[in-house]
């Protein structure tokens, strides 16, 4: 009976603690509830700051592909200047190896020249026709010399025949190099038969040196003028018989 009492005593007690917990517990409960706005607040500032900072995120993005597509354009923009500049380059190269060539190729054009005018010079030094007072210029087997006065063709002849000569008769190319810077008289005539030139000692033209366009035979043009010229080949004239000029006289050494 006792042990009874004591039990119920026991559970009595207990009830009562517990009773005692759950009053304590309660103010408890009241406390939880008032934290759940701030808990709220920090929940919507978290999600605030993370918006700011996915906003960041973003734009910094953005700023990034921005500069990266600035940095391609100039690369692009550099890449065309580059090959602008090569290309400028390039083509310069080419322009100063043709320049090149062509100063190497003038360069032994003019020493040719220069090679050619020595030995022009010097066969034309050996070549120089003598005044006929003061002698003779010898060319192989035949004597030359040039008249120091102007007279018609037919005095010019005769002055020749005077000093055992007659006017040049030009058989060859190397004889025309002697009468080269000469104007004077040759021994060539069509007097006898217009068109039909023939040499003072008889024989007919076979090779001839007339310049572009001439015989032309204007005003009756009759006896051959050697004009002294650039061109050796192109230097004879027929000119009026009783004009006056030098002439050149040939005879056999
Ligand atoms: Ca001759
Ligand atoms: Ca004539
Ligand atoms: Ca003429």
């Amino acid at each position: 009976m006792h042990e009874d009492i004591y039990g119920n005593a026991d559970i009595i007690e207990a009830y009562s603690k517990h009773t005692s917990s759950q009053r304590e517990q309660t103010p408890k409960r009241t406390q939880h509830s008032e934290s759940e706005p701030t808990g709220r607040r920090c929940y919507q500032l978290a999600i605030v700051c993370l918006g700011i900072l996915c906003f960041l995120l973003l734009m910094t993005v953005i700023v990034l592909f921005a500069y990266n597509n600035g940095l391609r354009e100039e690369a692009k923009k550099n890449k065309a200047e580059m090959a602008q500049i090569s290309s400028y380059l390039t083509s310069n190269y080419s322009e100063k190896l043709e320049l090149q060539t062509s100063y190497s190729t003038c360069t032994a054009e003019k020493e040719q020249l220069q090679m050619k005018y020595s030995t022009y010079t010097e066969n034309d030094r050996k070549k120089q026709i003598q005044f006929c007072p003061k002698g003779w210029t010898r060319f192989e087997t035949r004597l030359y010399c040039i008249s120091t006065e102007k007279k018609t063709w037919q005095e010019s002849r005769q002055d020749c025949k005077n000093r055992g000569a007659d006017l040049i008769v030009i058989n060859s190319r190397q004889e025309q190099d002697i009468i080269l810077h000469t104007d004077a008289w040759i021994g060539l005539t069509d007097r006898e038969r217009e068109g039909t030139w023939k040499w003072v000692d008889g024989t007919p033209l076979t090779t001839s040196f007339w310049r572009d366009g001439e015989p032309n035979n204007v005003g009756e043009e009759d006896c051959a003028h050697n004009n002294a010229g650039t061109n050796p080949i192109k230097s004879w004239n027929d000119k009026g018989c009783s004009a006056k000029s030098f002439w050149v006289c040939e005879k056999e050494a």
